[in-house]
């Protein structure tokens, strides 16, 4: 009975403005490479120009960040740091509403996503690294670990702001000073977080935002001024920046890709299982890097478990990122969108079944319908490597010790998700998966006091909790 209405949120709670510059030393300016722009991409259209940094530029930043770091946010006291933390945090929910919206334009994912789970993360973030500032002395690193200085941290395009939380607010908390660069496909929210910083009255250079693309990132990473890198992004990517680092000195965390498989026994509650498997890979258009993108089900389930999730997969709704009844929004940009119909392609290539539910897709903009691949074998492509899109590859199994193997038979290592109603067997497949993290009847669950991190080429490093404070401190 239920009538399908749209319900629009609106643009005008956005002012975007024709073009930005970067953020240094507490002020806007232009930056000396070419600008780029960024785009909506739910209908490719431009919505700024945007500042790319050069070298000059992004030396000006970090030499900005160590003036800030050794002047006055390095000698701070904790309890005095932590006020802006919690200033800014307050002005993060003040603004959620306008930081959702600008989220999901920038974005394409929905603003059911970016407003109740993306912004209130965000904020929880900011709040909960506040309340670290003052107890660094009591976290267990002996009594006066010390700030490393200026961090160099370069974020993805999949959550933004959320990115930008994991990576500030630790920092900050322990007394470093930033230069950030976000994704060239999602800069704005970075750009109002800095007009937030602002308005926190935050000491100028604390924060730095340099935007560009690749380019920008490499000469950030690589600059003698910087102390310790965060990076979230490809696999690819942070290998290249290991390679760089090495041999310099510079601390680095390093979060990169997944391949997580899901893995539901015959004793599972079902449906639950369903919604957990269609949060785990179509939330956010499977653009995570913790996405259960393989779904390993027990032989005798198997295909109860996929009619039902076929079924849920039909009611899932692809569309406008701002309609508050949308389920999947837009894909990036054309270069992600090409990589998942290339892998999607493969799939179909080498075998296995390709399903979709019947979806109508907009005519402007980038979008992949939500996509089951059966009988996939684990040599499949779409089996070993991360698609990062809303398409989910079905293996089965026989007993717990194969699910074990093949959830393991992975280069990756960042999350897994078991569903049974046996205690005894949660605790038997976590002790045995190689994840940084394992759900258990749920997925894609997150919360800044629990660390998150990769096992093998997901990287190294935890960021969240109290571990997070370690990458941001000398012992
Ligand atoms: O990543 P890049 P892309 C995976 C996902 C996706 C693939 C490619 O599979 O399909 O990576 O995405 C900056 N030195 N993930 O091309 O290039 C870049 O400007 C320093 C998983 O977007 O790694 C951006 O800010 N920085 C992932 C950031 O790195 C460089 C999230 C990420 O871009 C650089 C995103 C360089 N040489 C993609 N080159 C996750 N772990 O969640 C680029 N950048």
């Amino acid at each position: 009975d239920f009538e399908y209405a749209p319900a629009p949120e609106s643009r005008s709670v956005v002012d975007i403005r024709p073009s930005y510059g970067l953020f240094v030393g507490g002020e806007f300016t232009g930056g000396h490479g070419e600008p780029f722009k960024s785009i909506d991409p739910s209908n490719e259209e431009t919505l700024a120009e945007i500042a790319t940094a050069d070298e000059a530029d992004v030396d000006r930043a970090v030499k900005a960040a160590r003036t800030a770091f050794e002047k006055v946010w390095g000698p701070m006291p904790g309890r005095e740091r932590a006020k802006y933390l919690y200033r800014i945090a307050r002005i993060i929910q003040e603004r959620s509403r306008e930081l959702a919206v600008l989220e999901s334009i920038d974005n394409g994912k929905p603003i059911r996503e970016s407003r109740d789970v993306d912004l209130p993360l965000v904020a929880a973030h900011f709040f909960y690294y506040a309340g670290w500032a003052d107890k660094l002395g009591h976290a267990g690193f002996g009594g006066d670990p010390r700030p490393l200085g200026v961090a160099g941290q370069v974020i993805p395009w999949n959550f933004p702001l959320l990115m930008l939380a994991w990576k500030i607010a630790p920092a900050l908390a322990c007394g470093n000073t930033v230069v950030l660069k976000p994704a060239e496909t999602t800069p704005l929210t970075a750009l109002v977080f800095a007009d937030i910083c602002r308005q926190a009255e935050l000491p100028p250079g604390v924060v730095n935002i340099v935007t560009g693309a690749g380019e920008t990132g490499r000469l950030l990473v690589g600059h003698p001024g910087i102390d310790k890198i965060a990076f979230t992004g490809s696999t690819e990517v942070g290998k290249q920046i290991a390679r760089t680092v090495a041999g310099t000195g510079k601390r680095v965390t390093l979060e990169l890709g997944g391949k997580a498989a899901n893995v539901v026994f015959d004793d599972a509650p079902l449906d639950q299982a369903v919604e957990g498997i269609v949060n785990g890979i179509f939330f956010n258009q499977g653009h995570v890097c913790c996405a259960g993108s393989r779904l390993l089900v027990q032989e005798s389930v198997a295909e109860e478990l996929l009619a039902r999730l076929k079924a849920r997969m039909a009611t899932l709704r692809v569309g406008d990122p701002l309609d508050k009844n949308t389920d999947v929004g837009a894909i990036n940009s054309a270069e992600q969108l090409a990589k998942i119909r290339e892998l999607s392609q493969a799939g179909e290539a080498e075998g296995a079944g390709r399903w979709s539910p019947p979806c109508e897709l907009p005519q402007r903009g980038f979008w992949f319908a939500p996509t089951l691949f059966t009988g996939v074998a684990q040599s499949h492509r779409i089996a070993r490597e991360e698609i990062f899109g809303p398409v989910l590859s079905v293996l089965t199994f026989r007993t717990p010790a194969e699910a074990v193997e093949k959830a393991n038979n992975t280069p990756f290592g960042l999350s897994a998700g078991v569903w049974t109603e046996k205690g005894s067997r949660i605790l038997w497949m976590a002790e045995r998966l190689r994840a940084g993290v394992v759900w258990a009847n749920t997925f894609n669950k997150f919360d800044p006091a629990s660390p998150f991190g990769g096992y093998k080429e997901s990287g190294f490093g935890r960021e969240g909790g109290r571990h997070g404070l370690e990458a941001y401190l000398d012992v």
